[in-house]
Parts: structure tokens; sequence; C-alpha cells
């Protein structure tokens, strides 16, 4: 990684649509290779070719004849399946497998298919099926995802002027308000309890569904404690006495599960395991002393998880301080003696939902830019709250990961891009230096998980170290 100044958040943007650009150009061409070598263009329809994503059915329209069948390819990360509602569907399909789904017993008409593994129809798994239309072969049909293949060209020239758009507008939020387009709502908000009088900690919760402004204009159903995505930051120290009182004000029974954290086997919140359901309505207290030691958790209900998680039900759940790693060598660098924290944070991942693709509970341009000057020490957190796991990739300045979950590591490293997946914390120092100022992309490097045809969206933030130098004229455009 060769520091290269010059090259400003536009700069990597414009770069980032030359990536999509390639993406779609290779997927425009369908070209079918014959048993003698020869190739022709593809025309036959059957079997109907339909690829399983996350949380994508391709085509958006399936179109079949009566008599019919499907060739169902998972072309995503973890199992899925393809079910028509109410009528036959594939077993679940391993990550990289195929299934051939017989559909003969279909009559004409449209049916609705989805991937019936919990939360993924809600995510974006679901697609129309018209049986004996007069369509031939499949197209493409609600999906605007540009890896996901079109028929026609895409305009990369909107794109272009999209993406463009977009970015200034997130720097002009920055600018104007040290934020990202601004949105109503922010999760994550410190909540230290102090003791009462009988020594306990308390701490009250409810969980319910509210409007949630995941980026500007986009509201949805989102399943919140105390109305915040992700609920409140909660702060404990070791050794405390705590009392949490859930209100469950939600359609579906409830529980706690504090993930991560040492508590007693009847306060760990698995309903019908360790606890009553808590009912809609009813009032649950879960009462624990906190570990001796520091731990670095994140509570979320159990039962139900699949749709409430998802949907917005988490928080970080914090014992004390992980110890730092003063005075170690990492890499030939050696730490400061005492290194004094400037700013901690959680970045809590999720992709599924009526979230969907989010750093904590916002979407691109609604994810606030960090701001960390030459020097501070930012202590980050990264949580994975949902389905899948993320490269999160920070650009130029590195990321010292000092604790997996708990545990703070007797050998610390640097990476630029560290791996995030479903139940798992990472907690990541960043200094950076004064030849690392700059507006610095901060991102999950699974690309559609950072763009679409509109520009920069979804998990993609900013590391801002000011000053930032001006916008580099390195690239020479080049004609002809
Ligand atoms: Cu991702």
């Amino acid at each position: 990684m060769a520091p290269n100044q010059d090259r400003s958040m536009l700069a990597v943007f414009g770069s980032l649509t030359a990536v999509a650009a390639f993406l779609l150009a290779a997927v425009g061409i369908i070209v079918v290779v014959n048993d003698d070598g020869s190739s022709s263009t593809s025309t036959a329809a059957a079997p109907v070719t339909v690829t399983l994503t996350e949380f994508k059915i391709t085509p958006g329209t399936i179109n079949m004849p009566v008599g019919g069948s499907l060739d169902v390819v998972n072309g995503g990360t973890m199992a899925h399946n393809l079910t028509v509602t109410g009528g036959p569907g594939t077993p679940d399909i391993a990550a990289g497998k195929s299934a051939t789904l017989d559909l003969s017993k279909l009559s004409a008409g449209t049916y609705e298919v989805t991937c019936t593994i919990a939360g993924h129809a809600a995510a974006g798994m679901k697609a129309t099926l018209v049986v004996g239309g007069s369509g031939s072969s499949s197209s493409s049909g609600s999906s605007s995802d540009m890896a996901m293949g079109s028929s026609t060209e895409p305009d990369y020239q909107a794109m272009d002027t999209a993406m463009q758009d977009g970015a200034a507008a997130y720097l002009d939020a920055f600018t104007k308000y040290g934020t990202g387009v601004p949105t109503q709502g922010r999760g994550n908000q410190l909540l230290e309890p102090v003791a009462g009088a009988d020594g306990y900690k308390q701490i009250n919760l409810t969980l319910s569904i509210i409007d949630w402004e995941v980026e500007p204009g986009k509201i949805v159903k989102a399943w919140a404690y105390n109305d915040q995505v992700p609920g409140p930051w909660i702060k404990v120290q070791p050794g405390d006495k705590i009392r949490v009182t859930l209100k469950n004000d939600s359609p579906m029974g409830q529980d706690i599960h504090w993930h991560g954290i040492s508590t007693p086997f009847g306060q760990d919140g698995v309903a019908p395991l360790t606890q009553p359901m808590v009912e809609p309505g009813q009032t649950y207290t879960y009462e624990f002393t906190a570990p001796a030691e520091p731990e670095m958790g994140m509570y979320h209900p159990h039962n139900g998880g699949s749709i409430s998680v998802v949907n917005g039900a988490y928080g970080q759940f914090q014992v004390g301080e992980l110890p730092l790693p003063d005075g170690k060598t990492v890499s030939g660098n050696k730490l400061p003696d005492k290194i004094n924290i400037t700013k901690e944070m959680p970045m809590v991942l999720n992709d599924a939902g009526t979230i969907g693709l989010s750093l904590n509970g916002k979407a691109f341009p609604a994810t606030d830019p960090i701001v960390a000057n030459p020097g501070d020490w930012l202590k980050v957190t990264y949580h994975n709250e949902g389905l899948t796991c993320h490269p999160m990739h920070l650009h130029r300045v590195k990321q010292l990961v000092i604790a997996k979950e708990d545990w703070a590591l007797d050998s610390p490293y640097y990476v630029d891009t560290l791996t995030v997946c479903p139940g798992e914390r990472y907690t990541v120092l960043i200094n950076p230096t004064a030849d690392e100022t700059g507006i610095w992309a901060w991102h999950c490097h699974i690309l559609t998980h950072a763009e679409t045809d509109k520009g920069l969206a979804y998990m993609v933030t900013a590391l801002v170290v000011p000053p930032p130098p001006a916008r580099g004229q390195s690239a020479t455009p080049v004609t002809g």
C-alpha cells in the first residue's frame, strides 16, 4: 500500500465506479460452449436458471413454460432454497451448489417464490414466477443491483454522475454538520447506569417496532431497544450488580441474550431454555453480577432473533475496558508506554431484515464520518449482528487488532482489511499520523455491500483526519 496522499475520497469513488463498470461488462454477454468446442449465444428456454445470492433472487421475474423446471444455483456465501409459496421447493442448497426444481405440476399463472430460511425473504429474497406467459426466457425484473446481470446496456455515464453526486452530498453534509447526510434517529447512545440505594445499577430496555430512517427518506419498521438502532450502548464495570428490566412492546415473545458476557445460566436469556418467554406486553427482570474481568459483548433477543435482530434489536454491552497493548512492539513499531484513547465507539454491522446493509443502523450517505486527529488513538469495536461476513477495509490508515471478543491478544497485529463474521467482535485501535491526513473511505469490501448503480451505498463511512489535503489530480485523462 504505497502512500498516496493525493488520493482523495472522490478519486477512490471513481475507481470503485471503474470496478463496477468492469463487473457490468463482464455479465452482459452469455455464451454457450457446445460439446464440439464451438460457441453460440443462448436462446434455449428450459431449464431456466435462477441464481440465489445474499439476499436476492435473480432474475426478479422468472418466466417458464408450462411443464418446465428450474435450475437453481446458489451463487451466494450461505445456504439458500427456492420455494414456491404454497407449493414445491428445493431443499436448502449449500453455497456453490445447485439443484433442479421440477415445476411440471404447476398450471399457468403467476406465483411468488422465496427463500424460506428465516429472515431471507424479508431481506430481499423474493421473486415472481410466471408460468406459461408470453416470455420464453427469463429476464431481469426489479433488480437494479449492478452485479446481478441485465439484458440492456448499462448507462455508465449516469452511474458516474450518480456516484459523484452522492459523494458530493456526503462531503457537503460533513462540512456543514460534521455528520453524514442527516436522518432521524441515532443509535448507540451511551447508557452508563449509576448504582441505586440497593447497590444495583438499574437498566431499563423497552423493545418495540418503530419507524427508523436508515438512509435519507428510507423509513423502515425497525425492532428497536429504547427507540434506537443500535440500542443503547450499555457500559458497566467489572463486579457491578446489574438489574435489567425488559418491557416487551413487540408482537412476539422476547428474552435478552447477553452475547459474550459471562452470566449465570438462569440469566443467559434463552427462552424457554433458561427462562420463561416474556410475552407481548409483559415485563421481565434480569439480575446478575458483572464478570470480574473486562468483557466486550452485545445484547439481542435469542427467541425470534432471525427476525428481530436483523431488524435492529441489538446493542453493545461492555464490561469495563479491555487492556491495551501499552509498550508492545508490533511489526517493528513500538507502541507508547501509555496509550491514551481519545475516542471509542461501537461499529455494528448488519446486512439483512428491514435495516439491511448498514453500519450502526444507517446506510451511506447517512453513516457518520469518524474524525481522528493525527496522534489520536481511536478505539473501535466491530460487532456483526447480520447474516454474513464483512471484510471491513480502511484506506491508508492501518487498524491495530488488539482483541477478539473478550480476550486481549498477546500479539496484536496490523490489518487494512478485517473480516468480521456473524456473532464476532473485534476491537481495533486507529492512530493516524501527520502524513495521513485525508478523508479515507472505510467500507465493507464486498463491493455490492458498498455500491449500487446509484453510487456509494450501504456499508460505507469515512475516517476523517484533519486537515484533508486538496483533492489530487494525479490521474491524467488519456484520450484517443
Ligand atoms: Cu459486507
